[in-house]
């Protein structure tokens, strides 16, 4: 990592090192390799990995919940499911543990040698109800799940904030040992949560995330010479915040710490890019920031000076011709396999299917700029549509079927139809893009196709209406095809490309 006084030509504090929806980062090192997973909530496969060689650049390896038997992606309603998972790695095997907050909060643990998959089943750890768990293990190689509990009878009387909580367990016998302890109530700040837990010197720092996951974010840090505690706060906490500052980016917190192996300590956090009038609208979800650490008096310092290297190229084509598809994809609601595969003719084709949780099954990828165009070549013969989606009750798409096309908004219970054009030929190319805002909103999504009459737009939206702060939750946005009517729809091909620097 270069370190640098001087803002850089792309730097760490306004540019996230993974962009688009990737929240909650965790990360563990092996060697000269990073590897970094986020939260998935409803959308499988879930929990993407990313691999990097410098904690700048990230390659996307896989996902680690990649079987229905490890993610029952239909149960799950819009930011629901699978919660902050924590990587870490002990002896050659590789360790997820994170929540499934259906069934009331399941803290479950899945393995793998190899970070790229496959990884174990599930190991449900019942009576810990809560989110964020965090492992670790102390000097005699004993393991530690440490949690944000939402169980009240934890709680101090009256108290109305979670608490962390610890209990030892045994990965092998897939039991816990002990009942929950309560280790650390927080500074006193909203939502003490994602607790991570690191060794360095005579020292175990348990790392939190406070204030909640909107503009008060915040990390904090506390300190204790026993893996369990009494921990002491740290006297600059909260030790990282943009909460009422102007900084481009904001909601900074729940953090993970990594020790490089030149013996220097960094940090991945998740923030937001707000824009428009006020309140400001971020809608790509929560991204993955980096930041260096200084120790001063044994305590964490953040500093964001980090200079990152040259844009990394995230366009893409993919004419689905690869044996597998690539780890990008992912569907609200249904496995791809469910309803995806290889068309004959080439490119994939896609079953209808509406999940039991309300999202249909869609061919989805997370938006990973501010401003950007996707195109997806279509067969005309069967009705398909093209939607960017915040959740059920958010979304804009544009619909093929016999022989027109229609766009079609849903913003919370209003739904709306602001146009429509003939589509002409056997396969047209159904268009989508993010552009500068027109009315102080984050931007605007306009909606179109190119067919034998060439490209023309049918309708645009504000793009605040596809935003967090319109539709709260916990995601941002992805771009879903999917199948209209009984007979599936066919995908020749999609590009993503961005629009311009940022
Ligand atoms: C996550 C919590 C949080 O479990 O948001 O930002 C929740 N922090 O720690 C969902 O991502």
């Amino acid at each position: 990592m270069t370190e640098s006084s001087a803002v850089g030509i792309r730097d760490a504090a306004t540019t996230p090192v993974i962009p688009g929806f990737f929240p909650d980062p965790s990360v563990c090192r092996v060697g000269e390799d990073y590897y970094l997973v986020n939260s998935s909530f409803e959308y499988a496969p879930g929990i993407p990995i990313h691999l990097s060689r410098d904690l700048r650049t990230w390659t996307q390896l896989g996902n680690v919940l990649t079987r229905e038997s490890q993610f029952p992606a239909g149960e799950s309603g819009a930011s629901r499911g699978i919660y902050a998972p924590t990587i870490r790695h002990l002896d050659g095997t590789f360790f997820v543990v994170g929540t499934n907050v259906e069934h009331g909060g399941e803290q479950f643990v899945v393995a793998a040698a190899d970070p790229a998959g496959p990884w174990s089943e599930p190991i449900v750890f019942p009576g810990l109800g809560g989110i964020d768990p965090d492992l670790t293990w102390d000097e005699d190689d004993r393991c530690f799940l440490t949690y944000c509990a939402l169980d009240e009878t934890l709680r101090p009387a009256g108290g109305t904030l979670p608490v962390i909580a610890q209990v030892r367990v045994d990965l092998e016998r897939g039991i816990r040992l002990e009942e929950p302890r309560v280790i650390w109530r927080g500074s006193g700040l909203a939502h003490p949560e994602g607790p991570h837990l690191y060794r360095r010197g005579e020292w175990w720092y348990l790392l939190t995330a406070e204030g909640g996951t909107e503009r008060g974010h915040a990390v904090c840090v506390a300190r204790s010479r026993a893996i369990d505690g009494p921990f002491e706060p740290a006297p600059s906490n909260p030790i990282f915040s943009r909460r009422s500052t102007g900084h481009p980016v904001q909601n900074t917190g729940h953090a993970d710490l990594v020790e490089r192996p030149d013996g220097e300590w960094a940090m991945v956090y998740l923030g937001v890019r707000p824009r428009g009038f006020t309140p400001g609208f971020h809608v790509v979800g929560r991204e993955t920031f980096l930041a260096r650490i200084a120790w001063v008096d044994d305590w964490p310092v953040v500093h964001t000076d980090v200079e990152l290297p040259a844009r990394p190229d995230i366009a893409f084509v993919d004419d689905f011709s690869a044996p597998v598809l690539h780890p990008r994809w992912v569907s609200p609601g249904a496995a791809l396999a469910a309803f995806a595969r290889p068309n004959p003719d080439g490119g994939l084709q896609l079953d209808r299917r509406d999940a039991v949780n309300g999202a249909p099954a869609a061919l989805s990828v997370r938006v990973r700029d501010l401003r950007w165009r996707y195109e997806a070549r279509v067969d005309t013969s069967a009705g398909v549509a093209l939607r960017v989606r915040l959740d059920e009750r958010h979304w804009c798409e544009v619909a093929l079927e016999g022989g027109a096309a229609e766009v079609r908004a849903r913003i919370g219970p209003l739904e709306a139809s602001p146009g429509s054009a003939r589509a002409v030929g056997d396969a047209v190319t159904l268009v989508v893009e993010a552009t500068d805002a027109t009315h102080d909103g984050p931007d605007d999504l306009r909606f179109g196709l190119v067919d034998a009459d060439g490209e023309r737009w049918i309708a645009s939206l504000d793009g605040r209406y596809l935003s967090t702060e319109v539709a709260g939750g916990f995601t941002g946005r992805t771009l879903g095809l999917r199948a209209l009517g009984s007979t599936p729809a066919r995908v020749v091909s999609v590009r993503y490309v961005p629009l311009g620097e940022e």
